[in-house]
């Protein structure tokens, strides 16, 4: 996250690392486990290898007929896009999956789903990683991936396998008091008068953050929204 101070015009924004996978080493569970071996937890170790009876993969329970494997990230993320690494002996399994992202838990009572993504019926190839991307905003600390078992397989088993999953999100915080949140920064139209653009951005800095550098259209319409809507007499944007 960003924090930005305008002002006269400053504004600034916490960093944190863009596109970072925030999955591994998360905490996971699923529906089911097959033969007791295949757990949850091997498709956030880190091991992205596809080679199912060598690398480290889950399976579901082949009498499990509403297969499903969750993550928790620990704290709210912006998350953009899902990663399936999909194991060499797939079988034609991936297929009529959901993936969808929960504010709060997904195995209790009231936990609300964001639509991230589908997997339609035609299966994703054997021994290949798929990455599907969230609508803009998607937010939350839980991603759970969900199987529609609609047949017995050739295989005897329509489970849901994962040999990796790896979630490309932003940690989302909560802004400082006074700053304005637009997507994942926080920004603060400050006030206060500056002598030099150097003031400027070392008054930022003692706050954890930095000058604005407008990088895009979107950020560049919030600005201008918050200052077509105040009275603010802008005097400088770096
Ligand atoms: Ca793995």
């Amino acid at each position: 996250m960003k924090l930005f101070w305008v002002t006269l015009l400053i504004i600034v924004a916490v960093g944190t690392a863009y596109g970072a996978n925030v999955a591994q080493g998360a905490n996971a569970r699923q529906s089911s486990t097959w033969k007791k071996m295949y757990t949850a937890d091997q498709a956030v170790d880190g091991n992205t290898g596809k080679v199912f009876f060598q690398d480290t993969c889950t399976h579901t329970n082949c009498k499990d007929k509403n297969p499903h494997w969750t993550v928790c990230l620990g704290e709210k993320h912006t998350i953009n896009s899902v990663t399936i690494h999909n194991p060499d002996k797939a079988h034609g399994r991936l297929k009529n999956i959901k993936i969808e992202v929960f504010e709060t838990d997904p195995s209790k009572p009231g936990a609300v789903a964001q639509p991230c993504a589908t997997i339609g019926s035609t299966p994703v190839a054997a021994g290949i990683a798929v990455t599907v991307t969230c609508p803009i905003n998607t937010r939350g600390q839980y991603i759970r991936i969900s199987k529609t078992v609609t047949s017995w397989h050739n295989y005897k088993c329509d489970a849901l396998l994962l040999c990796e999953v790896d979630v490309d999100g932003t940690p989302y915080a909560d802004c400082p008091k006074g700053f304005q949140r637009n997507q994942d920064s926080c920004y603060l139209f400050a006030d206060d008068s500056v002598e030099s653009w150097f003031e400027a951005r070392i008054a930022c800095q003692t706050m954890g953050a930095d000058l604005v550098v407008i990088d895009s259209q979107s950020e560049n319409d919030f600005i201008r929204s918050v200052l077509d809507a105040g009275d603010q007499n802008c005097k400088y944007i770096p």
